[in-house]
């Protein structure tokens, strides 16, 4: 169902809007704001246990908090699964146990095990050409939904390999029957993102990331053919600066009365939750008439 729906919105003609998130609650809020799906972010991920987005944790500790997302959200989840774990091998596994647990889509990577994010200052080491696209015709041989979607992310750029490395990754992958594209770019205009779509002659979907070129409109993406963006990572960045700037006024003041105006309610907690309806499926079964009263 839910990979149904991607695959419509790749495919439609708006600009999909994806949100980036790590858990229940803030897939929940992606939703809640209108996204129209999620990418569960290896960044966010790795960040909301606190280690390095670097393939620190396993495969299934990522699966599990994407599962958590699906089950709190009703839109499709694409899950960022880095350069798919290590070999083509693990890739078909990885598919099997994403399409299982009802994941709509996967986006790997084309750079080795163990990635490193693609802001970091480093070694971005590109994978092969001929065995990342094997990677990718193993996912689509593997998967038994033919809505599932597979992205193939192309790392050329954030490498410094230049666009005719990018194209040339583009085509073979299309090849390979990836489903989309993404173009990564960490420059802080999308002059090389313009580049590509211009010379990219393919049919398949584009998808881009544009954390480090923030400027870029979903106006001019339609304009120049961009099929879907993910905002990969702006839930995580405003809930860390809200809990600094909480925790620090708390300890500060010696009390909580300096931020009660900029957090939320313990019942829009609840409502996120589903206390409220919780205690209706409860009373309902048990015909009480309890309701949550003590905190309002
Ligand atoms: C992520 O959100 O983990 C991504 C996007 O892969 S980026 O951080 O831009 O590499
Ligand atoms: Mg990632």
């Amino acid at each position: 169902m839910k990979a149904k729906k991607l695959r419509e919105l790749l495919y439609s003609n708006q600009v999909v809007r994806v949100m980036g998130a790590h858990n229940g609650l803030s897939a929940k809020l992606a939703e809640q704001a209108g996204f129209h799906a999620i990418w569960a972010s290896g960044l966010e991920i790795s960040a909301s246990y606190a280690v390095p987005d670097a393939n620190i944790l396993t495969m299934t500790e990522n699966l599990q908090a994407a599962v958590v997302m699906n089950e709190s959200t009703s839109i499709p989840i694409i899950c960022d699964c880095d350069s798919g774990y290590g070999s083509v091998n693990n890739v078909i596994r990885m598919v099997k146990e994403y399409e299982r647990n009802g994941i709509a889509g996967i986006c790997i990577e084309d750079k080795q095990f163990p990635k490193l994010n693609s802001f970091v200052k480093g070694s971005q080491k590109l994978a092969d050409i001929d065995e990342f696209s094997n990677k990718i015709r193993a996912a689509k041989d593997v998967q038994k939904n033919p809505d599932f979607v597979v992205i193939a992310r192309i790392e050329a750029l954030i490498a410094g390999q230049g666009m005719d490395e990018a194209l040339n990754r583009a085509y073979a992958y299309e090849a390979a029957g990836a489903d989309a594209i993404l173009i990564h770019s960490k420059e802080n205009q999308p002059n090389e993102i313009k580049e590509f779509v211009k010379q990219f002659t393919g049919a398949v979907p584009i998808v881009i990331v544009p954390t480090t070129y923030p400027h870029i409109t979903v106006k001019e993406m339609e304009l120049l053919g961009i099929n879907m963006v993910i905002y990969a990572n702006h839930g995580l960045r405003s809930s860390i600066k809200a809990m600094q700037e909480t925790f620090s006024q708390i300890l500060l003041d010696g009390n909580t009365v300096g931020v009660e105006d900029n957090i939320v309610s313990m019942k829009t907690v609840f409502e996120l939750q589903g206390m409220y309806d919780m205690r209706k499926q409860e009373d309902m079964y048990n015909s009480g008439t309890s309701v949550i009263s003590t905190i309002k």
